[in-house]
């Protein structure tokens, strides 16, 4: 992509209403635009990264054997007055009228809908389990949206649903997203700590939140040390294995949230703990049958007696997590974005345009980049070479290839990480290699 033709608008003034990194950067690097409060656009550059995400998390909800779907954003009262969340949820659900003044929704999560599409189609425990999930935008009225998309109003989720027949099934498909979470965040280049949660008006007795730990998060957290230099989790997961003894791996260990930590198992640990801010970028719940019980979700089991389904509910902040991703990897030039969820990976800079060598060599550099499947942003606007610098250093492209005529006189031009700052000097052969994918 050329830089004159892409949609950039960046910023040079820091944005007032934004109190941490990630929402100032965000603005400043023309990667969203406030529409209304908590409710944003997602303008190209950003739109990228939330795609790469997306497709990560796709891609391991997949491999755990979760099939995609998608459901509507609107959705109908009557299901959440047959679980009777319609009146629990009060004033953080958009409540809409149709024309025919039936009461809808705008969505804050898919409980009830999916509850819905299951008791009209598996009546039988052989059908067992389901497991689904979708990408879809969520409205939640929230009191104070803020800092950003980390605390939307409008955000967008990945919910996965599973039914089983009973809890030793229901824990096996939870320990599915258990580990699935732990290879998504993985691969973003995060760190999610696998922490006891409450599970609020989800319900249910089983519940861990994967948290992040940065200054500016929303929650106080604690845990042990030892998951600060942990392993993760690393080579091929076999899920029809038990995960049961990798899960407990994770779960041995002191980690809690806010409301359910505890005083005397943190002074137990002494200097083991941590005690820092976190940032939940996912939550898992098992609730059992809590909902199918409500709405009469149930199969035949093996003995011909019905029984109502267990279930669980697992979420990916996915709109969240480019935020979070910021939060983790930024500095006071820019983002830092990791490879995975560039927008682009490499940002080439002319800083002569209008001199021929210059435009030959980045035109060669960005053809062959591109033919080798490398994405390329390239900045030929006529600008001075700073303002150049300082742009790509904001947006935080992985690697910046700069190409000036003193280096070129020798065949020579420069690459610089963003991560370390490191430059060196090569050929365009060299660049080209050391790029290649
Ligand atoms: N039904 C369950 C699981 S599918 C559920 O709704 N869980 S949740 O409330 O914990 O939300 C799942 C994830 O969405 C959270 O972990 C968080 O990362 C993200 N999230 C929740 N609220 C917001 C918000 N207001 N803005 C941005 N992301 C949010």
């Amino acid at each position: 992509m050329r830089l004159t033709k892409f949609f950039l608008p960046t910023l040079k003034e820091t944005p007032a209403e934004a109190q941490i990194a990630s929402h100032r950067l965000m603005l400043r690097a023309g990667a969203i635009r406030q529409a209304s409060a908590g409710i944003y656009s997602w303008l190209p550059l950003g739109f990228r990264v939330l795609k790469k995400i997306e497709q990560i998390v796709r891609e391991e909800q997949d491999a755990a054997g979760f099939q995609e779907m998608l459901m509507p954003t609107i959705q109908p009262a009557e299901l959440w007055r047959e679980s009777g969340r319609y009146d629990d949820y009060g004033k953080e659900m958009l409540r809409i009228q149709d024309r025919h003044e039936r009461d809808m929704l705008f969505g804050p999560t898919n409980e009830e809908l999916i509850t819905d599409i299951f008791r009209a189609s598996v009546r039988s425990y052989r059908d067992l389990p389901q497991l689904l999930y979708h990408i879809q935008w969520k409205f939640r009225d929230e009191v104070r949206p803020r800092f950003g998309v980390m605390r939307g109003r409008e955000f967008l989720m990945k919910d996965s649903y599973s039914f089983d027949l009973d809890y030793e099934a229901a824990k096996r498909s939870y320990n599915k997203m258990f580990i699935a979470y732990l290879r998504t965040f993985e691969r973003m280049g995060l760190k999610a700590i696998p922490m006891r949660a409450d599970s609020g008006p989800i319900g249910g007795d089983m519940s861990h939140e994967f948290v992040i730990l940065a200054e500016t998060g929303e929650s106080e957290v604690g845990c042990h040390r030892d998951f600060i230099d942990m392993d993760w989790i690393s080579s091929d997961i076999g899920y029809e294995d038990d995960l049961q003894p990798l899960v407990d791996g994770f779960t041995a260990k002191y980690a809690a949230t806010d409301d359910q930590r505890d005083g005397e198992q943190e002074k137990a640990l002494g200097d083991d703990l941590v005690v820092g801010r976190g940032i939940e970028v996912g939550h898992i719940f098992h609730f059992g049958n809590k909902y199918s019980k409500a709405m009469n979700a149930l199969v035949t089991g093996p003995d011909g007696a019905d029984v109502a389904v267990e279930m669980g509910s697992y979420g990916i902040g996915v709109s969240r997590l480019v935020g979070a991703i910021i939060e983790a990897f930024h500095d006071d030039d820019g983002i830092i974005w990791p490879e995975p969820v560039a927008p682009f990976r490499v940002g080439l800079i002319n800083i002569k345009v209008g001199d021929d060598a210059c435009a030959e060599a980045c035109g060669n550099l960005y053809e062959a980049l591109q033919a080798g499947g490398v994405e390329v942003l390239y900045d030929d606007r006529d600008l001075r070479p700073g303002v150049k610098f300082a742009g790509m250093d904001l947006i935080g492209l992985p690697w910046q290839v700069v190409v000036g005529p003193r280096g070129l006189k020798n065949g020579l031009v420069e690459l610089k990480e963003r991560k370390t700052g490191e430059r060196q000097e090569l050929s365009i052969e060299s660049v080209l290699a050391r790029l290649a994918t």
